[in-house]
């Protein structure tokens, strides 16, 4: 039988930070070496260009993205790994969603909300369908499961209504994709636990790169209450509760157990704990990330090949869109 098939993108716009490790790519990684899925992992470099860039700097984060899938353990022979900008199909059919997709609908959308305020009427069209790129990223492989952190759901409903709609009106085409969440869904800034964390505020992040040095002094750094206990607490002690939260993802046990090993102990022995862990973790990344940034052309073979072979299933799927809307024969 097919396996059911999954997708899922990053943006590179920058470094990454353990929000989008625990949020997204760690499970990526598991989901791929499940066996269970015929896996899409793309660089969605479209999504990006709604961000402030210059060209040279967009190709290195392009490359410094596919770097970052491959040295955390995605596999160019267990999964599809592609760059979005070059399987055009994927641009048309967000077109067709475009026509199909109200202004009010794009507007209520929290991430547009958010990050158009401060520049009104002068925020990018982009910024306004995004949410029609992302679903057809997703709806053009018929995906049935999309491994997304808590901030992409309302993202994911609209490209689930947009294909009942597309359905509805012109015949069974698209299915409807599920997300998958990670025990972290969400993880908060570390200068600002009442936030998100995320690439456009770097303070608060906790980049999977970083050197020893510099992750000791952030956690060390790192917001929390005035308090004693290290419990979790995600109202009043939002801080230690965020830093639990990464702690027990990473060793894979969850908070109770570590609530019990840290009884009686005080926030700079649990904060030294934590710096570690994460030094280790990441340790044979920083080393194989930095292997494979001094090979680009290896990167780029890999997007090509990946883009290739998306390409092949994403023009069958637009042909049918076509046919199916009454502009193809
Ligand atoms: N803080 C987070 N906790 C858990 N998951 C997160 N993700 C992002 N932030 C967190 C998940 O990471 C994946 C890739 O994100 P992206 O780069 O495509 O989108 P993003 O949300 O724009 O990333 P950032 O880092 O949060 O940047 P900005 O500053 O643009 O908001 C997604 O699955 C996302 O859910």
């Amino acid at each position: 039988m097919a396996k059911p098939i999954l997708i899922s993108g990053i943006q590179p716009t920058g470094r990454l930070h353990i929000g989008n490790y625990l949020g997204a790519l760690k499970n990526f990684v598991e989901l791929q070496n499940s066996g269970k899925y015929e896996c899409y992992f793309f660089i969605a470099d479209l999504h990006s260009l709604t961000e402030n860039f210059s060209p040279q700097e967009k190709s290195k984060q392009i490359l410094e993205l596919a770097a970052d899938y491959l040295a955390t353990g995605l596999d160019p022979k267990k999964s599809v790994i592609f760059l979005q900008s070059q399987v055009a199909a994927h641009s048309e059919l967000a077109w067709i969603f475009e026509t199909l997709t109200s202004l009010g609908e794009l507007k209520r959308m929290t991430q547009f909300k958010e990050k158009s305020e401060k520049e009104k009427e002068r925020a990018n069209a982009g910024l306004l369908t995004y949410p029609t790129l992302m679903a057809a990223d997703i709806l053009i492989y018929d995906a049935a499961f999309v491994p997304v952190g808590e901030d992409q759901l309302q993202h994911l409903e609209l490209t689930r209504t947009l294909a009942r709609k597309f359905n509805k009106r012109f015949g069974k085409t698209f299915v409807e994709p599920k997300p998958i969440l990670t025990e972290s869904p969400r993880i908060m800034s570390i200068s600002d636990p009442k936030k998100k964390m995320a690439k456009s505020e770097p303070s608060g992040c906790l980049f999977l790169d970083d050197s020893p040095r510099e992750i000791k002094a952030k956690i060390s750094r790192a917001v929390t209450d005035s308090g004693l206990e290290i419990k979790l607490d995600p109202e009043k002690k939002a801080g230690i509760s965020n830093l639990l939260r990464i702690y027990s993802s990473l060793i894979g046990h969850g908070i109770p157990m570590l609530e019990k090993k840290y009884h009686g102990k005080n926030y700079a022995e649990f904060k030294r704990d934590l710096a570690e862990l994460v030094i280790n973790h990441f340790a044979d990344f920083r080393k194989d990330k930095k292997a494979l940034m001094a090979r680009p052309q290896t990167l780029v073979a890999v997007l090509k090949s990946g883009s290739n072979a998306a390409t092949k299933i994403a023009e069958k799927k637009i042909h049918e869109v076509k046919k199916k809307i009454g502009i193809a024969f």
